[in-house]
């Protein structure tokens, strides 16, 4: 599904909190200052009908969507996502930044909500074929921690608004995922201060050819 005058696609995963959108805001400066082009964008969303679906799986309106109908939801809208953006993108030979992808469904659904992961595995291959990501990743800190600086903001949306114990899941998964995959999903220390964060993004990158280009550090 995807050949070598591609694009790089490169994920940011981990709890609610831990920096994944001040990271790829860090990221996509860091691409563009170099000349290289990119697309940022998230999941669920993306595109009209992922906003549309996103809407849906985080508001409040129904609190008792069941696992399997929040499972393929979150797949519906990655399959348009993959349709419409992510890989018209790639083919251009742009990178494309995304904020969570497939990892967060095995970190949520599989995890978190505790589905069958063989449910996750088939739909993977059903909407995505062999494409994964060229890098992801995993920003990693205590679930206390992101929890705290999520916090400052208004009402928690409905995945939000589950229980410690929901996210302490959540983070294993993560961990367990970054085991599994060591080539290609990399944990970071996410509970640093920002510029620590930002040093061990930049280093990730250099090493997996996502930054062409040296930059004074
Ligand atoms: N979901 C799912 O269940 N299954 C799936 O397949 C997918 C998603 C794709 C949408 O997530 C929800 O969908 C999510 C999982 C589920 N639900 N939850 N929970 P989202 O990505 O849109 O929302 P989020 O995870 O809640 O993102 P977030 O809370 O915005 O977190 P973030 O992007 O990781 O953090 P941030 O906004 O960059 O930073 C938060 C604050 O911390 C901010 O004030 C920063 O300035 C500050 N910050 C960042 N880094 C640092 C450091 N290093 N030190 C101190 N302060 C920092």
């Amino acid at each position: 599904m995807k050949n070598s005058d591609m694009g790089k696609f490169v994920t940011l995963e981990g709890i609610e909190g831990v920096g994944k959108t001040s990271n790829l805001r860090y990221i996509k400066q860091l691409l563009e200052t170099g000349g290289q082009s990119c697309v940022v964008t998230r999941e669920p969303g993306g595109t009209r009908l992922g906003e549309a679906l996103r809407g849906l799986l985080l508001s409040h309106s129904d609190e008792n969507m069941s696992a399997d109908a929040e499972l393929l939801m979150m797949f519906a809208a990655r399959a348009e996502h993959l349709d419409k953006v992510i890989l018209p993108a790639l083919e251009r030979g742009q990178t494309v930044l995304c904020d969570r992808f497939t990892e967060a469904t095995y970190a949520y659904q599989g995890g978190g909500r505790q589905l069958d992961i063989s449910k996750i595995r088939s739909l993977e291959s059903l909407v995505q074929g062999d494409l994964r990501p060229d890098l992801t990743l995993v920003l990693d800190a205590p679930v206390e921690i992101g929890r705290a600086r999520a916090g400052s903001r208004s009402r928690p949306d409905r995945i939000e608004k589950e229980q410690n114990d929901f996210f302490q899941r959540v983070r294993k998964a993560y961990l367990d995922l970054a085991d599994r995959h060591p080539q290609r999903i990399c944990l970071i220390d996410a509970s640093l201060e920002i510029t620590a964060v930002q040093l061990q993004i930049r280093e990730k990158l250099h090493e997996y050819d996502i930054l062409e280009i040296q930059h004074a550090e």
